[in-house]
């Protein structure tokens, strides 16, 4: 399916005064819109014409050399914008305030105070020479990091790209189209005033999928030559393993295959063995078999890794060993 333009969350007058309803409307209308169809264009009768955003833009060096530039800056831009409306709320109606429970933790501890997560992340943006975003990053230690990107980049596109690695839980568009109409050239004014609109528990739930997600693929060669991968979890424990392949393609194919299954047609299917243990099997939409689970002790520990595999789709690495 081609990549869609999402609703805004809330009427675009919503975050008035701090964010005015004409950048609103010109900016999810028109240049979110663009990004989509740019996007849709550049990938139109190729084989990634239906891979979702967040896969487009965290495996750029598969695509074909005249599909990559486009991709990154028009994927780019539409998963940024996507993530952008949902980190923000009406003022005083999820909008404003100040991060709690683990997430404020967490930015005490990575930044010494919420104050000066916020002097960091601003310099991070109004030091952004030219188009980009600031970012509020988990990186893969699981702490908190701020950086910044040029144009459309995303850190999730890794560092060699973007110049910073991890995944964003909130990003600030500094693009002078995000801004020009009210604040004129004054991006600090803009930066300041959009803590106002910030959704903190949007950010929280983005920081624990974000930890979650740590989930990754691990992909191996066989002693007979051929691949296979094991999900694991943050912890590093096996969640699924999966069949094997004759080669690496049709390997990454499957970890592909689990990834959409998971966000879209996962179908599991709970299975108890002869000693009493339980194990799942993981089902593609064409009924293809994906991978088993590791047998587990109980009902309520073969749940958790049921939501391991959900939660890793989106935030996963793949490496080899
Ligand atoms: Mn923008």
């Amino acid at each position: 399916m081609p990549l869609t333009l999402p609703n805004l969350p809330y009427a675009p007058e919503a975050l008035e005064p701090h964010v005015d309803t004409a950048t609103m409307n010109i900016h999810h209308g028109k240049h979110h819109n663009a990004y989509v169809t740019n996007a849709n264009k550049a990938l139109e009768g190729t084989p990634f014409a239906d891979k979702d955003a967040v896969w487009l833009i965290t495996h750029l060096d598969q695509l074909p050399a005249d599909k990559m530039g486009p991709v990154r800056n028009n994927a780019g831009g539409h998963v940024n914008h996507s993530m952008f409306w949902q980190v923000m709320a009406p003022a005083g109606k999820g909008g404003g305030g100040t991060p709690s429970g683990a997430l404020g933790e967490a930015i005490n501890k990575a930044f010494g105070s919420f104050e000066a997560f916020k002097e960091k992340f601003a310099n991070a943006g109004a030091t952004r020479f030219g188009s980009g975003w600031a970012w509020l990053c988990v990186n893969k230690d699981k702490n908190l990091e701020v950086c910044s990107t040029a144009n459309q980049d995303n850190p999730m596109m890794g560092k060699d790209i973007a110049g910073c690695g991890g995944t964003p839980i909130l990003g600030c568009d500094v693009w002078e189209h995000a801004y020009y109409l009210k604040y004129q050239n004054r991006r600090p004014d803009y930066m300041a005033a959009w803590w106002n609109v910030v959704n903190w528990a949007k950010v929280a739930e983005n920081f624990a999928h974000a930890l979650a997600g740590n989930a990754w693929y691990e992909v191996k060669k066989t002693a007979d030559g051929k691949f296979m991968f094991n999900l694991k979890g943050g912890n590093n424990e096996v969640v699924l393993t999966s069949e094997t392949y004759n080669d690496l393609a049709s390997c990454n194919a499957g970890i592909d295959s689990v990834r959409k299954s998971a966000q879209d047609t996962a179908r599991f299917d709970v299975k108890t063995a002869s000693n009493g243990q339980a194990y799942f099997v993981l089902t593609a939409s064409n009924g293809q078999t994906i991978g088993k689970s590791e047998m587990y002790s109980s009902p309520a520990a073969m749940e958790k890794g049921i939501q391991a595999v959900q939660r890793a789709s989106g935030s996963t690495w793949v490496e080899a060993v």
